[in-house]
């Protein structure tokens, strides 16, 4: 399936996009979701609308999620400006019981050996050396904190620190025109993201997880965290990247969730 990013939205489009934003609208007269909305009008980024209804009550994720993923990857591309930031968020309110989540239980999560643990690059990118976590971790690393979010209804604030995943791009020769990166995992999960969210500023391949070493159950020895995307957007135990022109799919993807993942 070939998917078109930020093209012109055609008239079907505008009338789902119309007829979401009501529904929003009408989802709780008082909240600030409604509020921003009126005063951003249609500019409002999917993030705005999605972070302005209140957030920490989880049933209202979930009604304002069911909501987006019923718009489509078309919707969600106009919606998405790329240079919208996901909000961040002060120490003090990152989430130590921060919750495992996978397609399987945590007794089944993958132990993967730092000592021995390959990235491989494949696809449209120059150099396609392989890399050893010592080269990984010294690369340039950042931090950040922000807020993850899962379609299951439960979100939680985190600090993830690593390589922003644009300069790792740009460090390995990717094709930076090309549609797609995919990512391969050490237990059988994938997905797939757009070029201008794996460009994202925000968009990190994470090492560290509340400034240690990331845990198994979040994704050791590295995931992708993605702050604009939903949870399952955010692969962890990443052993493959590659860089392609063919739409890869993803895990949940393949199984009607939506490709784009916006949050
Ligand atoms: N490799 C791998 N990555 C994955 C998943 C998975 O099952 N395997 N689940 C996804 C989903 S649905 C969520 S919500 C997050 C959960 O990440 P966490 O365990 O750090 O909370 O990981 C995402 N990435
Ligand atoms: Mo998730």
């Amino acid at each position: 399936m070939k998917r078109q990013e930020n093209s012109e939205l055609g008239a079907d489009d505008k009338q789902a996009l119309i007829k979401e934003a009501r529904r929003l609208l009408t989802c709780n007269p008082d909240s600030p979701s409604r509020r921003r909305f009126l005063r951003h009008g249609l500019t409002l980024g999917g993030i705005a609308m999605l972070t302005g209804c209140d957030i920490s009550d989880n049933q209202h994720i979930e009604q304002v999620l069911s909501t987006f993923s019923r718009v489509n990857d078309r919707v969600q591309g106009w919606l998405f400006n790329v240079g919208d930031l996901a909000p961040v968020y002060p120490e003090s309110q990152i989430d130590l019981n921060f919750p495992f989540n996978a397609f399987y239980g945590e007794d089944a999560i993958p132990m993967i050996n730092g000592d021995d643990y390959r990235l491989d690059i494949a696809g449209k990118v120059a150099d396609k050396r392989s890399w050893s976590l010592p080269q990984l971790h010294q690369m340039a690393q950042v931090h950040q904190i922000t807020r993850h979010i899962c379609v299951e209804g439960w979100s939680a604030i985190g600090k993830w620190g690593g390589i922003p995943f644009s300069l790792f791009l740009k460090t390995i020769g990717a094709d930076l025109n090309a549609n797609y990166v995919s990512f391969k995992c050490a237990d059988d999960y994938y997905t797939s993201i757009d070029m201008q969210t794996a460009l994202h500023p925000q968009t990190l391949l994470a090492l560290t997880w509340n400034d240690g070493l990331l845990p198994a159950k979040y994704g050791y020895p590295m995931k992708l965290r993605i702050p604009t995307k939903l949870g399952y957007k955010n692969p962890k135990h990443i052993q493959v990247i590659e860089v392609t022109n063919t739409y890869p799919g993803g895990y949940w993807e393949d199984q009607g969730y939506n490709w784009f993942g916006g949050s």
